[in-house]
Order: C-alpha cells, then structure tokens, then sequence
C-alpha cells in the first residue's frame, strides 16, 4: 500500500504569483532547470570537445553542481537523528472541563498531526536502537494555531534548570578531540558529568533502563514532562503533566539485540514505523493528562512541580484518557518534512500555558533561536510542513527565504491604509490571553530548597521494577562504567548509586570489581507499579512479525492458515529459507523473504518452523533460533517442525515454546498470546544469566 501523501496541508499558503505552493511531482515529461528550461541531456558536462576541458558557460552543469553543494542544512544539535509520520489526533473532549483549548475540549474533534521520534546524542546516521532518551515531538495543526508538545520518552529530564543544558549535551556528546563515542553515553565525560550534578540521577535511571532501548516507537510512552498549566473557558486553571501512552503496551528490546541491530540494521526504527504503516498498522496512542490542582503552590502531595526530575506517580494522580493519536501515513519527502519540521515549546494555543519550571522557560528561548540557524532565517513557519492550519494574518514581513507575497501597505497596527486591518482578538474570539499570574521576587541564581532531594524518586523507579528489569538495570550501568576510563569516575558514580539502593549499588560494584561505598539511600520509599513495563496478560500485537522457517517439503497451507490468522491481528508472517526464491506451486506457493544468510533474529518477534520442514544442522539456523530464544522470544513449531527445535536445543514445554501438532487455531491461538506477553521473561534466568 503506497504511502498516503499529506503535503501541503490546507493554511493560508504563501502565494506567489503563479498561485498556491506546489507540490512538485517527479512525473512530469521532461527534465528541466530550475528556471523550467527543458533539457537535453544531464550527463555530459558542456566541453571543448569530447576530450576537452568543461566550459564555464555550461549553466545546467554549475546550477546543478551549486543545488548539490549546499543540500545540506545544518543537523540539528540534538535530536538529529529522527523519523515522522502524518496522523490524527481525534479528543474525546472529556479535557473540556479543564481546558478551552478545541482541539481537546471538542468531543470527536479530529486534528492533524506530525509526529517527530528522535534519538537525543547521535548524529543524522547514527543507529537507531543505541542507549539513549528518544524524542516524541508532537506537532498539533489545531485551528486555533498550531500546538507543539516537544516531548521525550521518559518524563523527568537530567537538570532542572535550561542553563546546565549545554554542559549536559557537551557531555553526552563524543569527546571532542577524536569524536567519539558515536550516540551513546558509555564515556568519561558524561559519567563526570552526572555523577557531579546527582540531579540527573533520575534521568539516568530511567536511561540504564528498559526505556532506553525501545522495542519501537509503536511501543514507547511520551511524556511532556514539564507542569503545564490548563485554562478552561471559566477561567479556571489547573497544572497538568501530559502522557502518551501507547496501545500496543511498553515494550523494549534487550541489550544484545540492540547493539545488534545498531550494525545489521541502523534504520531498525524507522524500518518498523513504516513498515508498519505501509502494512496497514498504524501507530495508537492514547493521550491522557494528570490533573493537580493550581492553588499556587505549585506543589502536590510533597511533590514539586515545577521539578522536572520529578514525576507524579500515577497511583496518587491517575492519567486520565482525553484522545487517541493514530499515525498512518509516511512521509512523501523526508527533508522536506522529517528535517524541515521545526518544533517549538513555545507554540502554544489558548488554554494552555507554561509554569515557571525553569527547564521550560529556557526552552521557550531556545527553540525558535534555532531554527533560524538551522532553516536560514526567520520564515520557516512558511515551509509547508510547518505551515499553520489555521488562517494566518500576521505582519512579519521580508527576511531571508520568504516566499509568501504579501498584500497591503500597512504591516503595523494600529493603522488607517488597510482599513485598520488586522485586529486584536480578545479572549471571546480565542484570543491567546495570558492568564494573569503574580511573580514577584528577589533576581537570584539559586534553586528552591525542594530541589534537592535527588534520590528519593531515583529510588522508587528502581524498586517498583520486577527483578528482570532491575537486572537489566545492573547490566547496563556496570556496561557503561565498564567503559569509562577514569576509576575516579566510576567510583564517584557507585557513591551515587550508594545512596539509591543498597542493592544496585552492590551488584554494579560487583560487575565493576570495586568497593561498595556506603550510602544512605531512602527509606520506605512509596512504590509505584505502574512504572514496571512488563505485562502478564497478553496485549495487542498488531505491527509485530513472525518469521517462519520452512523449506520445499513444508507445510505451505499451514502458513498460509497463519499468514491469515496473523493479518486479523496486524501481524505480518515472512517466510525463511535456506535459500531464496519460491517454495512449492499453486495456491499456497511461498516466497522466500529472508535465507538463512540475509536474516538476523533481531527482525522478529516470533519464530516458528513449519510442520514438514526438514530438520537442518545448518549453523545460521541453528544460531538464529538461539539468538531469539535467549532473547526471550515466543519460539514455536507445528508437527514435525519441532524436530528443528530440538537440534537447536529449544525443547516443548519451555516458557514461551508453543507446539501444536498442526497449523490452525490450536497453534496460533497460544503463539499470539506469547506474542502478546511481549518476552518469555520466565525464561531470563536459564538463558540470559543473572546480571551480577
Ligand atoms: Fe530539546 N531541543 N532542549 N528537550 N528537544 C531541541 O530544537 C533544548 C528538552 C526535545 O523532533 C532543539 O529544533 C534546551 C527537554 C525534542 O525536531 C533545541 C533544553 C525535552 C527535540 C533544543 C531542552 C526536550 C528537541 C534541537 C533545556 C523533553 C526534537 C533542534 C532547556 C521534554 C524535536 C531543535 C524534533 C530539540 C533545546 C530540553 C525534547 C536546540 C535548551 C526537557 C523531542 O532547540
């Protein structure tokens, strides 16, 4: 299915004089400059005879050579590594009682949307699956302007004031003599960096988590992290944490499949949104909001929110659903869309408002700043993917890049020469009107005294965890300390870890070969369950992939019976063979997606032998279905195919191993609720080891 092109979204267009943008097809009959000169021949520079040097008259030869020289814009200095879709955003206007805002109060309202997912630290052709925090950036074409909700999967951040942000980010990123390491944190520099500024400990939690090797991006939550503040028609303000919680559940890959898939695939992402999306499974979320009420203390239940390392438990402030986001359609044309999209916090429309966090006040700083480095100039809200879809009348006028033709003669206000036109909208005609809140105070450079506590919430992250993902945890820090140089370092961030949690301290000084310091971590720590990603009770599976291994004496109809039964849950079935091509004739004849050569365990989901293959010793095969079973993933066979298991060592009645004695309900029925449950996770102690 051919991606559903969303260019040029309605809004008032820069017109020109030839009328409205286009969008510039690629099927027209001949090739031409850019000036419509029709061209006959792009592949052979102009030159004083075949054998002679090229003439500077060849204007077609420089135009082209020019356009190429400067294709590049400038990367963004995080975040460049990113992948979008198109979708809508439809309310179930059960926000209304909080906020004026249409797009959320209006019952059944649908909005468009483009959705940017991001690593933070590589760069533009880093690998998608590397350890880090992944950007959710969520542009909203509302009709009362465009609302940008910049978000991350993970809902605290490293620092709590925007002035530490580029000593993080200088951190984070290689070292600059040799540059490197390429996306990742593994490195002297940032270990200095967060084991000096303890407040990161939370962020860094969750990055030595699960959270920070996503499954997908169809599998991820978003959070908007900062307190924003919610206006509803009365007046009334509340101060709201936003959610993005995703309807395939949250799910992660392991380790080892990661770095695998950072060389066999580095697109692994962007591979399975549009896959996916082609496939016609498109990306759900659900957006929800936790309420607290605005009585201005900015504060809840001890919990301060203008904190942006801290979070709102969901057991003290549940999420509650206020609309669906689906994202189905690919881009058309990833520079002009993925690249050019520029996200701001501050683009905001009435009924929402920021706090004072002053992570969030920076950033309303920063990001139309740099823009204007990275899209040459003041006018990219011109770019038709950042074009508004609601009616602009505004008076910013000439600049680099513009390409609207403005009419009138009096871009100022208040004035006679257009008739007094544009006019001030005033809160009845959805004016943005700041609500009015007092700030009054002393010009200081010091936080407030609730801003200290750095462990409490670093503490009930890890302990509300089950043991696999604490284990994944351990791994993952004594992985990163591992790589770290410096012992001063390493044994600066154990002082740390010292004063979360006995027992993480202990394993990763353990892993480390060094002394546990002491510590004092938090007592009776409030737990929250529903921070744990794992499920079960098995959830959806649309968008996942099975991978089934057959060969020319397989039971064909049997994966077509699959194949069938995996399209109703939006699951795809590839076949796998030694070698590719066809397998069998007529109506049940297979194609051959993957051999035994071109295909790696990270791809699937699921693997399956189908009944009648022939047992193999082949090695890679061998090695495949390993791979999947030690990375806890439902295996499975029907009839005869189990024999395919065995020789790779993976026996019936294993957790996660389905078997059935044919192909139809009696096998797909538990392949898909294994599936569902995302990891055999009871099978991580036999086949993962314990982390220390
Ligand atoms: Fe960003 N951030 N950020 N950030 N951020 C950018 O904007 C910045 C922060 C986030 O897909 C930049 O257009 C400062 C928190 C996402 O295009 C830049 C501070 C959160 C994206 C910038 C922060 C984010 C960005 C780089 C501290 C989660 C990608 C290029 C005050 C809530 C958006 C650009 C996309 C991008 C600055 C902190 C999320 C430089 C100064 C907290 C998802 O403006």
């Amino acid at each position: 299915m051919p991606p559903t092109p969303r260019p040029d979204q309605s809004s008032p267009a820069p017109v020109g004089p030839t009328g409205s943008p286009e969008t510039r097809t690629q099927d027209g009959t001949f090739l031409t400059t850019a000036q419509g000169v029709r061209l006959p021949d792009t592949h052979h520079s102009l030159k004083a005879g075949d054998r002679g040097p090229t003439l500077l008259e060849d204007f077609h030869l420089r135009e082209k050579i020019t356009h190429f020289d400067h294709e590049r814009i400038p990367e963004r200095v995080v975040h460049a590594r990113g992948a979008a879709a198109h979708g809508t955003f439809e309310s179930y206007g059960t926000a209304g009682k909080v906020t004026k805002a249409g797009f959320l109060a209006e019952k059944g309202k649908k909005t468009d949307v483009f959705v940017r997912f991001s690593t933070v630290l590589g760069s533009r052709g880093s690998a998608d699956t590397v350890r880090d925090t992944r950007g959710f950036a969520v542009k909203f074409y509302t009709d009362e302007g465009t609302f940008d909700l910049v978000g991350n999967n993970m809902p605290v951040f490293f620092i709590q004031d925007g002035i530490k942000f580029p000593d993080i980010i200088h951190a984070g990123k290689p070292q600059p003599d040799i540059e490197l390491p390429q996306a990742q944190s593994a490195h002297d520099s940032f270990w200095d960096f967060v084991s000096l500024h303890t407040e990161a400990t939370h962020h860094v939690m969750w990055n030595m988590s699960d959270r920070g090797i996503p499954r997908s991006y169809r599998t991820m939550e978003g959070f908007g992290v900062h307190t924003f503040r919610l206006v509803a028609s009365n007046g009334d303000t509340s101060l709201v944490k936003f959610h993005w919680k995703p309807i395939a559940g949250v799910h992660s890959l392991v380790w080892e499949e990661a770095q695998i898939a950072a060389g066999v695939d580095p697109d692994f992402h962007r591979r399975d949104m549009s896959d996916g999306i082609k496939a016609g499974a498109p990306l759900e979320y659900e957006f929800g909001i936790q309420v607290m009420p605005d009585d201005g203390t900015d504060t809840f239940e001890g919990i301060d929110l203008l904190d942006p390392t801290k979070l709102v438990p969901e057991e003290l402030v549940p999420v509650q659903p206020i609309g669906k986001l689906t994202l189905d359609a690919n881009p058309t044309n990833y520079f002009a869309e993925t690249e050019q999209v520029a996200f701001h916090t501050g683009h905001l429309v009435p009924g929402i408002e920021v706090t004072n966090d002053p992570l969030m006040q920076a950033r309303l700083f920063s990001y139309l700043d740099t823009q204007i480095t990275r899209l040459g100039g003041p006018n990219f809200a011109q770019l038709p993917i950042n074009r508004p879809h609601a009616p602009v009348n505004d008076m910013l006028r000439d600049g680099m890049h513009q390409t609207a033709v403005h009419t009138g003669l009096a871009p100022y206000r208040n004035n006679t020469v257009d008739d007094g036109e544009p006019t001030d909208a005033d809160a009845s005609d959805r004016g943005y009107v700041q609500t009015e809140r007092v700030i009054e105070g002393r010009a200081v450079r010091a936080n407030p005294a609730s801003f200290d506590d750095h462990f409490t919430q670093p503490a009930m992250f890890y302990r509300s965890l089950t043991p696999v993902e604490q284990d994944h945890i351990v791994e993952a820090f004594t992985f990163e300390l591992g790589k770290v140089y410096e012992q001063s370092i390493k044994e600066r961030e154990l002082a740390v870890l010292a004063n979360v949690d006995k027992d993480l301290r202990t394993r990763v000084a353990a892993g480390l070969g060094l002394p546990a310091p002491k510590g004092t971590p938090p007592k009776d720590v409030v737990l929250s369950p529903a921070l744990s990603q794992v499920v079960t009770t098995p959830g959806p599976v649309d968008g996942r992939k099975i991978g089934v291994v057959a060969d020319e004496n397989a039971d064909l109809a049997g994966i077509d019976k699959l194949r069938k039964a995996a399209e109703k849950h939006g699951v795809t079935v590839h076949v796998i063979a030694a070698v590719g091509g066809l397998l069998g004739e007529g109506t049940h004849r297979q194609v051959v997606e993957r051999t035994f050569l071109t295909v790696r365990s990270i791809e699937f989901d699921a693997f399956v032998v189908a009944g009648g293959t022939s047992p193999t010793t082949d090695i890679k095969l061998i090695l495949l279905l390993q791979e999947a079973f030690r990375h806890c993933k439902a295996v499975g066979a029907w009839g005869d195919g189990l024999a395919t298991l065995e020789a790779a060592g993976i026996a019936d009645g294993e957790p996660g191993v389905v078997v059935a004695s044919s192909a139809g309900k009696s096998f797909d029925g538990p392949l898909f609720a294994a599936l569902g449950l995302h990891r055999a996770w009871d099978r991580a102690p036999a086949v993962m080891g314990s982390a220390v």
